[in-house]
């Protein structure tokens, strides 16, 4: 469970992200069977939900796995970036921080810097980004994309998103879940400059 705020909007939210669905959920494992194609072809490694308000920003970041994302209330907006694009993106480690929220002052204080580096992230603000501090930027080519209910999105690993969710109008609520796969195309990781080649695991399907 994370609590999100969005700066911009000046909105706190609490969102249940990057949350197992087999180790938190597993009872509603058997209402999430997953599509025969993948099934036949690709190794789960992951199924995850993400449930909250749909008031939460998921800042520019990519995951080392292939990934279905299945929108099931409200909306998504996507904004990705191919891998090839790594070297204009300034790819960092950056630790997710724990915070504390004072009822009184209504403040968000950072309590403890986690120190994961499963979290690859973007420091650039793509909705007005800082040419000066990161001009390779300039060249990088956004692919904008909506997912509504009842909509997959296969986003292959390492493509690098942000993802603003709405909330359904009727329930204020946003509901998806994902399923993350051993990736066909991988590389080393975390390596910024590495390049992508065919997983070593899937060679017996070429
Ligand atoms: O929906 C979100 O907030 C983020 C989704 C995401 O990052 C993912 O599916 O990998």
């Amino acid at each position: 469970m994370a609590a999100t705020v969005d700066f911009r909007r000046r909105l706190a939210s609490a969102y249940l992200e990057y949350s197992s669905i087999p180790d938190y959920l597993p009872e509603l494992e058997e209402d999430i069977p997953e599509f025969p194609f993948a099934q036949d072809l690709l190794t789960r490694r992951h199924l995850n939900i993400w449930l909250g308000d749909g008031n939460t920003l998921g800042k520019l970041h990519f995951d080392p796995f292939d990934n279905f994302l299945c929108q099931i209330r409200g909306k998504k907006q996507l904004t990705l970036f191919d891998p090839h694009d790594n070297s204009k993106m300034y790819e960092g480690h950056i630790p997710e921080a724990e915070l504390g929220y004072n009822r009184v002052s209504g403040q968000f204080r950072r309590k403890k810097l986690q120190d994961s580096t499963a979290m690859v992230m973007a420091p650039v603000d793509i909705v007005d980004p800082d040419f000066e501090r990161f001009p390779a930027f300039a060249e990088a080519r956004p692919l904008n994309c909506t997912i509504n209910e009842g909509d997959v999105l296969f986003m292959p690993a390492f493509w690098w998103h942000e993802v603003q969710s709405y909330p359904n109008v009727t329930e204020g609520r946003n509901l998806a879940v994902n399923f993350w796969y051993e990736p066909f195309l991988t590389k080393e990781f975390p390596c910024a400059h590495c390049k992508l080649d065919v997983n070593p695991f899937y060679r017996h399907l070429l």
